[in-house]
């Protein structure tokens, strides 16, 4: 598995139960060019024992879920497995609209085509006249993205947000909140929210995230947002 950011792990490590060799991609490091080798020229990446690649990360997440329909974090009814695929989709936006762009500013990219083919919003860049604005879109953003995720999770009233069993979804949960909470790239988007911090009136969010991170494998992999830039 190829991957170089917490939306990789959400991918990837949140389907912990079928054994595959990580690889942490450092994107300097030149040791994997992942630009021109990764199929869609993006992480995360699995590599399958049996001969194939698949580069997107919801793929790579159904393949896991396939070849392990007894893992502990894999959906066991219908039910839960379209509420996991629901609140993992939910997740996924959340990335591509907030944590993604959120992401440019951080690295300041803000040229048309950076992210292999994704449009770059050019009010990235700090000189751009519109940048506050853009800020405050993304917070106003993340802010009712996070409100309508704690409204569903109160109103489903179960322990996870699949139901009462900790699914794959839930590390994508997991994976969000501790991006904005701990990676050094997402300092002043917290400064800018105040003592309440980033996730003010969600506190059914930060009470799953917490009972994900508890988990054993989850715990010990908890140093990479510390790592992470964004
Ligand atoms: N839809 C893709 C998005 C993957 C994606 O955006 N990955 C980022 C890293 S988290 C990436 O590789 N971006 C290319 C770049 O940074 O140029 C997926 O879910 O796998």
């Amino acid at each position: 598995m190829r991957q170089c950011c917490p939306l990789a792990s959400a991918a990837s490590n949140s389907v912990c139960s079928m054994a595959y060799r990580s690889s942490l991609v450092d994107v300097h490091a030149g040791e994997y060019n992942w630009a021109e080798q990764a199929p869609h020229g993006t992480v995360p990446v699995l590599e399958t024992t049996e001969g194939f690649a698949i580069g997107d990360s919801a793929a790579i997440v159904d393949y896991i879920l396939e070849k392990t329909p007894d893992g502990p974090l894999t959906p066991k009814d219908t039910k839960s497995r379209c509420l996991a695929k629901d609140a993992w989709n939910f997740c996924n936006d959340y990335y591509a609209f907030f944590l993604s762009p959120s992401h440019d500013v951080i690295m300041n990219h803000a040229e048309p085509h950076w992210r292999q083919g994704r449009n770059t919003d050019p009010r990235a860049s700090p000189e751009h006249e519109k940048h506050a604005d853009f800020l405050s879109e993304l917070k106003t953003l993340h802010a009712q993205r996070m409100g309508r995720l704690e409204k569903k999770l109160v109103a489903a009233g179960t322990a996870f947000c699949a139901g009462d069993e900790c699914t794959y979804a839930d590390l994508f949960i997991y994976t969000c909140v501790n991006t904005v909470l701990k990676c050094k790239g997402f300092t002043a988007f917290r400064e800018s929210c105040g003592e309440e911090g980033p996730f003010a009136g969600c506190p059914t969010v930060l009470a799953l995230a917490a009972k994900v991170g508890e988990r054993e494998k989850v715990a010990a992999a908890a140093g990479i947002f510390d790592q992470a830039p964004v």
